[in-house]
């Protein structure tokens, strides 16, 4: 089999990487270990920057995103008992973030995939690269069989765990990581939103966040001990300690419902660079990871793609290597400053172990000026709905098809 980019992995990244080629008229071909039930199940991300919603809808891929998300004006950080808006409408011209959740953006971009007639191969395993500084093959197994597919890109959209970003040579690749002594628990529950907002809470308790994925269904969140056993925590003491840690001081009510799912995910800070090797381009989590306290990850696996589309697009139509050849370099400032705003607001909104009595007052008062100031908040705000794509390497070639 043969394509003009091999694509390894149907996350955000790789999907909508082969949905804005395709619109562009470059060919690729989607291989994704997993089953298309799974991954249109598997819960994960639930906020989209101003940006990322906007791209759906201006590629074609948005109209459920426009009925069913929810556009959220601002955020509320909660502490000492009180809560305090940042109005993002105010502090940056308008703009918003939208509720979607990421498996929803995974069944539109599959659908939008399959009704273009595009190969996407499901339950097929990439399981080695060759050829990298020229004309590039990913084995991959496929009902019981190990295939190749040609390639003149290999995009690796595999995720943290996935085998591209350990494709690079050894001596080039080189990686900065920061592990959080702290995990978050996470629940999808069945009961309306406490909050019209996300409620980021800072408590002596520890973090919680209260989110939500539609008008009946809640998703929160909260800091606890990243070898925590979740068996250990029933549904009492989860709705428990998120009423203790987000309690204010005039009785707000969190209201409990069935727990649909849980899990807890471990929190770290990684980047690999450079992020491409020969005809290797790394994207995503494969690439980068954030600490989901910025609600980031997502928004970033997109930007590399808006990146990597536009290179590749300049590259098949107009022949310069120029988009290529900064690649790296281009998606490694925007990751440093969204890297930066993620441990930024980790560090604000988590106890740390052994924490004194200072380092809590440290907490109350950062919190106290990003509420209470301008600039902070705006700092925050802009962060928040994403940072402008102050490149031409970001903008979205006009599309040839509709
Ligand atoms: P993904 O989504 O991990 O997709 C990688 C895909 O590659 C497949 N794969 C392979 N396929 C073929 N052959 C192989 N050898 C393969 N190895 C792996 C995998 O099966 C998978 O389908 O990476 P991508 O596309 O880079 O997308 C990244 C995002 O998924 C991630 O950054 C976000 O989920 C992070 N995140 C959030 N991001 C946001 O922007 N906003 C949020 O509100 C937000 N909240 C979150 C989050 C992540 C969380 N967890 C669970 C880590 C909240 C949580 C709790
Ligand atoms: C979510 O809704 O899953 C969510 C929201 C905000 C975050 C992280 C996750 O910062």
């Amino acid at each position: 089999m043969r394509t003009q980019v091999g694509i390894i992995g149907a996350g955000p990244a790789g999907l909508m990487l082969a949905h804005l080629l395709y619109l562009q008229g470059v060919d690729s071909v989607i291989l994704e270990s997993r089953s298309q039930e799974y991954i249109e199940h598997r819960v994960r991300a639930g906020v989209l920057e101003k940006g990322t919603a906007d791209l759906m809808v201006q590629s074609g891929v948005g109209a459920r995103l426009q009925r069913e998300g929810l556009v959220h004006y601002g955020i509320e950080l909660r502490f000492g008992g009180a809560g305090h808006r940042i109005d993002f409408a105010d502090l940056t011209g308008g703009k918003s973030i939208t509720v979607y959740a990421q498996h929803e953006v995974i069944k539109d971009l599959v659908a939008a995939r399959q009704a273009a007639g595009r190969k996407i191969f499901f339950e097929a395993e990439a399981v080695s690269t060759h050829d990298l500084d020229g004309k590039p093959k990913i084995r991959f197994q496929h009902g019981g069989e190990t295939q190749a597919l040609e390639c003149d890109f290999v995009a690796g959209c595999d995720g943290f765990h996935g085998i591209c970003r350990s494709a690079m040579p050894a001596g080039l690749l080189r990686a900065h990581e920061r592990v959080y002594p702290f995990a978050w628990l996470g629940i999808l529950a069945k009961v309306p939103p406490a909050s019209h907002e996300l409620i980021y809470t800072y408590s002596d308790r520890g973090f919680a966040l209260l989110s939500m994925r539609s008008p009946e269904i809640s998703r929160l969140y909260l800091q606890c001990d990243p070898e925590e056993d979740i068996a250990d925590w029933s549904d009492d003491r989860i709705w428990t300690e998120l009423r203790a840690r987000m309690a204010t001081r005039d009785g707000w009510k969190l209201a409990d419902g069935p727990i649909l799912q849980k899990g807890i995910s471990p929190m770290r800070s990684f980047v690999a660079e450079p992020m491409r090797h020969g005809n290797l381009f790394l994207l995503g989590d494969a690439a980068h990871i954030v600490p989901p306290t910025g609600a980031k990850g997502l928004n970033l696996a997109v930007a590399d793609v808006r990146v990597l589309t536009r290179a590749l697009v300049d590259f098949y139509k107009a022949g310069t290597t120029n988009g290529l050849d900064h690649y790296s370099e281009t998606c490694l400032r925007r990751v440093w400053k969204v890297q930066r705003f993620s441990w930024w607001m980790t560090s604000m909104l988590h106890r740390f172990p052994n924490e004194d009595s200072f380092q809590h007052n440290l907490h109350l008062a950062e919190l106290d000026y990003v509420t209470s100031s301008r600039a902070p908040a705006t700092a925050l705000a802009e962060n928040y709905v994403g940072l402008a794509f102050d490149n031409p390497a970001f903008e979205n070639p006009t599309f040839d098809k509709p």
